[in-house]
């Protein structure tokens, strides 16, 4: 066991305002055992690389400018601040776009291996999702079958990896007037590898020196996530594992079970995790685990990966991020399977005190002092049959006293951008256009996307669940994805009847539809639902031209990852105001900083916002989307006139 120091800690109810964790932290302080809040205590973050006013991009430096007196100095190669904060920050979006389009390779390669037949444990499960995607990228459906339509848009999709010059394929998916803008400033991505590859080029030592310059490539790097790899992730994990509908789930560290064999899977892909669900069905599993005394095996999902399960099947979540080294704390965790982003190396200390075995199953993470058993989807059951064998192992085994929190919180889950479509207006009238009336008509004041991590340097899940209440008590519909998601779910308010604390417009609709006034879309990388919603709202008519007319805003309260930064870009680039909290690594007060927080909306994007407090980012928020309500002509209420049959005469039609 870890000791804990003979120093002043902070209050656990200072650090989360989630029960469980908790709960789990006081116990854990008791075990002696460390987690990323005892090392955020320890770890005062460096107050020059808090604002990314350091260079070390060579070896005459490392350079640290002064960010009080941001002019006062240049590196040894002359760098100013700007040059420096903006090749920092570029390789931020770099580093979030690559994670992201990685993950969305993989997801193309397995669906190129689906399509073939070589793999065969999953299958094409929403074909009209497929044909509607080939449709939308121009592809020729007319007499195809389905694996010759998934082959089709295989070659179509793998340009967002091969392609030197030319365009991305999703591009064709946005609003004309957003893709008009973009090539106006030479920023529609010709591929993920190559947009990465040319920012770390030019943010070598001597290149890119012009931090509006840099900024372009920053924007045309981030467009290559959001409507490159995390688009083809989220939507052929669509076509071959389901396009989620809203389910019924159950979130926080309650789901785990006592007499059960208690297996988490923690990461980002949902491949491991299908696989995962077959072996904890199939009947030769269950039935030696019963041998070894277990009611049966339970499966959770934790961070991302987990949003994703628990959105296509409704499989128990047990927390965000912020809760994964805890979770281990109540000794109840016979397995955790991991894959990739967002797995914190301290989870193997953590893992060590519990007996629990933490499993890495990715060529591309491991961990050391972790156990690998890779993943490979051409066998995928050898490696998830070999987890719950040692889950179960451990459960016969458990020698560390149990402790599970009670808490488990029911919540409707798996919004999509299709089902929102059916949602409003059913199967033969699908649609935006009532989502857009009800802007119009002001009952709906506009929509926000919070989304987004939790970060030890912030309450978890507080500023969250306050600056989501805010937005819908002053009607604006809210849309969440990720660990935000996961917070609001805690709360309880991922259900219709958390209407009740909408405002009175927004109220009214979601009691009228019987929908909740904030709809869970799914994982971090899921963002590109909100996209595509977005673009649906610009194409129904109403609200404008491009995503940067539409009275819409974005936050991440609780960002934590480079993803984070990439995915603020491309919804900054694609017209969305997108305001983040926690600190932002940029100097107040710079050409960049003004560049991103207010030239880019001049250029006809959307910009950045910064606000520590969740209620001062909700009214900047609210003011953004007043604005744009203003710009389309729709911030007055219309007066209701009552009209007698003379005036009905004189109405023209
Ligand atoms: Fe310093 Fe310039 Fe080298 Fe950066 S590139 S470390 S600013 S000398
Ligand atoms: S897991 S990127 S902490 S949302 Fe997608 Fe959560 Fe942020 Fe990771």
């Amino acid at each position: 066991m870890l000791k804990n120091d003979d120093k002043i800690l902070p209050m656990i109810s200072d650090l989360t305002s989630c029960e469980s964790t908790r709960t789990m932290l006081e116990k854990a302080r008791k075990d002696g055992v460390k987690t990323a809040w005892d090392r955020a205590v320890d770890m005062k973050p460096c107050p020059i690389g808090a604002e990314s006013a350091c260079c070390k991009m060579c070896y005459m430096g490392p350079c640290r400018l002064n960010s009080k007196t941001p002019y006062g100095k240049v590196g040894v190669c002359g760098a100013t601040i700007d040059t420096i904060m903006a090749r920092n920050f570029a390789r931020m979006v770099a580093a979030g776009t690559a994670a992201h389009s990685d993950h969305g390779l993989a997801i193309l390669e397995l669906f190129r291996d689906v399509a073939n037949g070589k793999i065969s444990d999953y299958t094409i499960k929403d074909p009209v999702k497929l044909e509607d995607l080939c449709l939308s990228l121009e592809l020729d459906v007319k007499d195809k079958s389905i694996p010759e339509m998934a082959q089709a848009l295989y070659e179509e999709l793998l340009k967002t990896y091969t392609q030197l010059h030319g365009e991305i394929p999703f591009i064709k998916r946005a609003p004309a007037k957003t893709v008009e803008l973009w090539r106006k400033h030479g920023i529609v991505p010709r591929s993920a590898p190559k947009e990465v590859m040319e920012i770390m080029s030019r943010t070598h030592m001597g290149c890119d020196q012009h931090y509006e310059n840099i900024t372009r490539q920053i924007s045309r790097t981030a467009l290559a996530d959001g409507w490159g790899g995390s688009m083809i992730a989220t939507d052929l994990s669509d076509i071959m594992f389901g396009t989620p509908s809203p389910v019924l789930a159950e979130v926080d560290m309650g789901v785990l079970k006592e007499n059960m064999v208690n297996i988490i899977i923690h990461g980002h892909e949902p491949n491991l995790f299908e696989s995962m669900l077959q072996t904890v069905n199939d009947p030769f599993f269950i039935k030696i685990a019963k041998e070894k005394g277990a009611a049966g095996l339970n499966l959770v999902g934790m961070c991302c990966s987990g949003a994703e399960m628990m959105s296509r099947h409704g499989i128990p979540h047990a927390g965000n991020f912020g809760s994964t080294e805890a979770i281990m704390v109540t000794g109840a965790v016979d397995a955790m399977a991991v894959d990739i982003q967002c797995i914190k190396q301290g989870l193997t200390a953590v893992a060590e005190c519990y007996d629990t075995p933490l499993i890495t199953t990715n060529p591309r993470c491991m961990i050391e002092g972790a156990l690998h058993i890779e993943f490979d989807e051409h066998k995928a059951r050898d490696c998830t049959d070999e987890i719950v064998t040692k889950a179960i192992a451990r459960f016969a085994t458990r020698s560390k006293p149990v402790v599970i929190p009670k808490k488990a919180t029911k919540g409707v889950h798996g919004f999509t951008y299709e089902y929102i479509n059916y949602m409003l207006g059913g199967s033969f009238r699908g649609g935006y256009t009532p989502l857009n009336d009800n802007i119009i008509n002001g009952r709906i004041r506009g929509v926000a996307g919070v989304v987004g991590c939790v970060n030890p340097r912030v309450k978890q899940d507080s500023a969250h669940i306050a600056l989501v209440r805010e937005l819908i008590k002053n009607d604006v519909l809210v849309l969440q994805t990720g660990c935000s998601q996961i917070a609001l779910a805690k709360e309880g308010m991922l259900i219709p009847e958390a209407a009740h604390l909408a405002g009175p417009g927004l109220r009214e609709v979601c009691e009228a539809v019987g929908m909740p006034p904030i709809l869970g879309l799914g994982s971090c990388v899921d963002n590109t639902r909100i996209l595509i919603a977005a673009t649906a709202m610009v194409k129904a008519g109403g609200l404008g031209h491009s995503i940067a007319d539409l009275p819409a805003a974005g936050a991440a309260p609780e960002w934590m990852s480079e993803k984070a930064i990439a995915i603020g870009q491309y919804f900054v680039a694609s017209g969305v105001y997108t305001v983040f909290g926690v600190g932002f690594p940029i100097v107040k007060g710079t050409k960049f900083h003004d560049l991103l927080f207010d030239g880019l909306e001049k250029q006809g994007f959307g910009k950045w916002g910064h606000a520590v407090d969740p209620i001062e980012m909700a009214h900047m928020m609210i003011a953004h989307i007043d604005k744009k309500r203003a710009a389309l002509g729709i911030d007055k209420s219309k007066e209701r006139v009552l009209l007698d049959m003379s005036d009905r005469r004189e109405i023209q039609i």
